[in-house]
């Protein structure tokens, strides 16, 4: 591109001023635009109305030229027409024409383009109707030039402005404007780094429930790892079950980068389960629990220990619990319940008709009272909720075959007497008041 501004004023038809808003006011850059209004840095007619206003300027080095960029900072829209001098025949030629009318209150460039001139340019003609726009009308700054591009000639033999190099060594380049002058660059000297050489390891697995990890496995070490659920370099597995591809990127100190990839697999959690229990009786053997799934978690909870269940713990519902762990470290844990029920065993009825206890209710103490046998083996006292609050063993039979047992201890409520002899078991139901 290139582009000239005014040099010299050759003529102008008049001028409000030798100096300020005088014609020589045209010459070199805008200094006046982007601002508007009437500014002494412009040239303004002598007139603000005057009719055959017109001025012609001067420029230096002439190009061929296919454009003209007048500068109106005042009053702009008065251009009726513009010419450009031919050297060869000493005539003004035509490039522009309008019919002058008002253009706004702002400043403005009349961006006037036509084919390449077939000669340099070195002088031009602007003719105004100022009387065409209200009041001052005032010119800042007139360019001239052409928009052909350079030429670009590298060493490599390329021709683009832009040149892309992959190899090291020494490269130049020569430039050529529109009208032939030409200027080469200093020999440039090129190194081309290799890139780093980057790995980021295996594929990795976790479990939603684990932790937040730091990554680590990139090398060489000291770069970033990015990635759907990475942050600050750590991966958060509670973005859930999924494979997430990982990138490892490094940039070495030439500010070469490169990267490496993995994934990291998120496995969900485990389901376990854990199947139903039957009722069982307090005075069963403790057993091992089983229904867990998977197989190989631990079972917890009251009267649960080291997997077995002991029924001893009285009368009630418990809950069973099952925890079972993956090898990610992952766990969930099912749970049923239990409910261990009072079974005092089967009465029989003779021996039942043959115990009494007395007073039921009782107070302080109560008697059982037996005809039948000679000997208890056990009597044993169980509260509400099936806790065993008295036993006494092989009680031998007195004279009047009954046995005190001294009740003081025990709160009022409703308990069962359990009966074991030679001949049998029963139960009787015992009222204590207080
Ligand atoms: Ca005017
Ligand atoms: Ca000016």
């Amino acid at each position: 591109m290139n582009h000239r501004w005014a040099s010299s004023v050759i003529a102008v038809s008049s001028e409000y001023g030798s100096v300020e808003w005088g014609a020589i006011q045209l010459l070199g850059a805008p200094d006046v635009y982007p601002n508007y209004g009437d500014i002494e840095s412009s040239w303004s007619p002598g007139g603000w109305d005057d009719p055959d206003e017109y001025f012609e300027l001067g420029y230096t080095h002439p190009i061929p030229i296919n454009y003209i960029d007048i500068y109106e900072t005042f009053g702009p829209g008065t251009v009726d027409s513009v010419y450009v001098k031919n050297p060869g025949t000493g005539l003004f030629e035509l490039v522009y024409s309008a019919t002058p009318q008002y253009a706004g209150d702002t400043a403005t460039i009349l961006h006037i383009t036509f084919p390449m001139t077939t000669f340099p340019v070195s002088e031009i003609r602007v003719s105004l109707e100022t009387a065409a726009v209200e009041g001052w009308n005032d010119f800042d700054a007139v360019g001239i030039g052409n928009d052909l591009p350079n030429s670009y000639s590298w060493s490599t033999g390329d021709t683009l402005a832009t040149l892309n190099v992959s190899t090291s060594g020494t490269y130049s380049v020569s430039i050529t404007n529109s009208i032939g002058c030409t200027s080469s660059s200093e020999p440039l000297e090129i190194t081309v780094n290799p890139l780093p050489v980057v790995t980021i390891g295996s594929d990795m697995y976790t479990g939603v429930c684990s932790s937040s990890f730091l990554l680590s496995g990139g090398i060489p070490a000291g770069g970033t790892y990015n990635g759907i659920g990475v942050s600050n370099n750590e991966f958060d597995p509670t973005i859930g079950p999924g494979s997430y591809a990982i990138e490892y990127s490094y940039t070495d100190s030439n500010g070469c980068s490169s990267s490496a990839s993995n994934q990291i697999t998120v496995t969900d959690a485990p389901v376990t389960t854990l199947n139903s229990f039957q009722n069982i009786c307090s005075d069963a053997a403790p057993f091992t629990l089983t229904g867990g799934s998977p197989t190989g978690g631990t079972y917890f909870g009251t009267g649960v220990s080291n997997g077995m269940f002991d029924p001893s713990i009285g009368s009630g519902t418990y809950q069973i619990n099952y925890i079972f762990e993956d090898s990610l470290g992952c766990s969930t844990v099912a749970d049923q319940q239990i409910t261990v029920e009072l079974c005092l065993g089967l009465s029989d009825d003779k021996l039942d008709r043959g115990i009494f206890c007395y007073p039921n209710p009782a107070n302080e103490k109560v008697v059982v009272n037996t005809s039948l046998v000679e000997k208890f083996y056990t009597i044993e006292i169980f509260n509400s909720i099936g806790s065993k609050v008295y036993s006494e063993s092989l009680q031998e039979i007195n004279d009047t075959h009954s046995l005190e047992i001294d009740l003081h201890q025990f709160p009022a409520g409703s308990y069962i007497l359990r009966v074991a002899t030679e001949i049998g078991i029963t139960n009787k139901k015992l009222m204590i008041e207080k």
